[in-house]
């Protein structure tokens, strides 16, 4: 599964809270494969190589839970993703059928 999500980091490994300035939403193209999302930033090509910095933004998908951001009401169309290390991010999809996607996709690995 691809397509476009807004990012914003709310937690860092352990559940620690991600400190101010490394808190804002951020734009990238996200590739599932396997169990590894990958944030591309800027334009999107398919046969783009992913940088380093696209690498370091990737995230584990084993054993974590993906959730509907009910209690988050600034943006529409937001879930949570909590991951195995306890990091939580906040991610908007662009639709209501795009966020319903990638929960049941991230569920179901
Ligand atoms: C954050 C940025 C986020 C905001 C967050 C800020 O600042 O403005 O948009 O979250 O608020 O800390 P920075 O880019 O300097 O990290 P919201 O959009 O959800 O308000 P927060 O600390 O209350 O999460």
């Amino acid at each position: 599964k691809t397509g476009f999500l807004v990012r914003k980091v709310h937690a860092d490994c352990d559940g620690k809270r991600t400190p101010r300035g490394k808190r804002g939403w951020k734009t990238f193209y996200a590739v599932m494969k396997g169990l590894i999302l990958y944030l591309q930033k800027g334009e999107y090509r398919p046969d783009k190589q992913l940088s380093n910095e696209d690498l370091k933004n990737a995230v584990s998908i084993h054993h974590s839970l993906a959730i509907r951001a009910t209690d988050y009401h600034k943006r529409p169309n937001v879930f949570y993703l909590r991951t195995a290390d306890w990091r939580v991010y906040l991610f908007q999809a662009p639709n209501a059928e795009q966020m319903q996607s990638w929960i049941t996709r991230i569920n179901t690995v």
